[in-house]
C-alpha cells in the first residue's frame, strides 16, 4: 500500500499528480501545514525535517517498507518502481533528469522568492527586491519557452520532468505571473492542464480547502509585469 503524507502546495502536488498519472492505488493523508500538523514526533520519524509530502510504500525494494521524502526523490522513486515516465536509456534519462532537478535547483528557488512577495500584505517590500526576482523569473521562463519550441513535453514525452516542474508554474500563474510572450511555455501550460491525471492531481484538496492559492498582498499583474 502507497500512504502519500502532504498538502496543497506545488511540492505537495507533485507526488498526486504522479500517482494520478500513473493510476496508482494510494491512501492520501492531508496534513495542514499552516497548522502545525507537519511537526508532530509521529510525523517526524516519517519525515526528519517535518514537512510534506512524504511518502510510505508498505511494498518497497525487496518487499520491504520503505519511506520516501523530498518531492523529486518521490518521483523518481514511483518511476523506477513502475517503470513509467523515467527512461532507461541512459543519454534521455539523463535529460529527463536534468529537467526535473533544473526544477528543484534552479526554478524553485527564484519562483519561491516570487510566491512569497506576492502574497506579501505588508507592501514593504523593497522595488530593487521585485526587479530583481522579476529577471530572474524570466529567465527561467524563457528557459522553458526555448526547450518547449520544438516539442510537447520538456523531454519530448511527457515524464517525471513535467510533473516536477508544472505544479509550481500553477501557483505563481494564479499569483499573478504571467506567461505572455513564452507561447510555448502557455501551450505546455495548457496541455498539461488538459492531462486527466494532472487535473485531479492539481484539484484534489481537502474539504474547504483552495486547489490553488489565489492572490493576496502584492499579487498582481501590474506589480509583477513578467512576461
Ligand atoms: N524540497 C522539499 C520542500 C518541502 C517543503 O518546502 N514543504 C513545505 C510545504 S511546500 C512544508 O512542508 N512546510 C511546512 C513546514 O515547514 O513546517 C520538497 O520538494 O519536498
Amino acid at each position: 500500500m502507497l500512504e502519500l503524507y502532504t498538502w496543497t502546495t506545488n511540492n505537495g502536488r507533485k507526488p498526486i499528480v504522479c500517482l494520478e498519472e500513473m493510476g496508482l492505488d494510494y491512501d492520501l493523508h492531508w496534513l495542514d501545514i499552516w497548522k502545525g500538523e507537519t511537526r508532530t514526533p509521529e510525523y517526524v520519524k516519517i519525515h526528519p525535517v517535518g514537512m510534506i509530502p512524504a511518502l510510505v510504500d508498505s511494498d518497497g525494494p525487496g518487499g520491504e517498507s520503505v519511506t520516501v521524502w523530498e518531492s523529486i526523490v518521490i518521483l523518481i522513486y514511483l518511476a523506477e518502481k513502475t517503470g513509467m515516465f523515467l527512461p532507461t536509456d541512459a543519454k534521455r534519462r539523463i535529460e529527463v533528469l536534468e529537467w526535473t532537478l533544473f526544477h528543484g535547483a534552479s526554478a524553485a528557488p527564484i519562483f519561491d522568492q516570487f510566491i512569497h512577495f506576492a502574497r506579501d500584505e505588508t507592501g514593504e517590500t523593497p522595488d530593487a527586491i521585485i526587479d530583481m526576482v522579476n529577471k530572474k523569473s524570466q529567465r527561467r521562463l524563457a528557459v522553458y519557452d526555448r526547450c518547449l519550441a520544438e516539442r510537447d513535453y520538456l523531454c519530448g514525452a511527457f515524464s517525471i520532468a513535467d510533473m516536477a516542474n508544472y505544479p509550481l508554474m500553477v501557483v505563481v500563474n494564479r499569483l499573478g505571473m504571467r506567461f505572455e510572450g513564452y507561447p510555448n511555455l502557455i501551450a505546455w501550460f495548457e496541455r498539461m492542464g488538459a492531462r486527466p491525471g494532472v487535473a485531479r492531481g492539481m484539484t484534489i484538496a481537502p474539504e474547504g480547502e483552495e486547489a490553488v492559492p489565489t492572490a493576496r498582498g502584492r499579487g498582481s499583474p501590474t506589480i509583477w509585469p513578467v512576461g
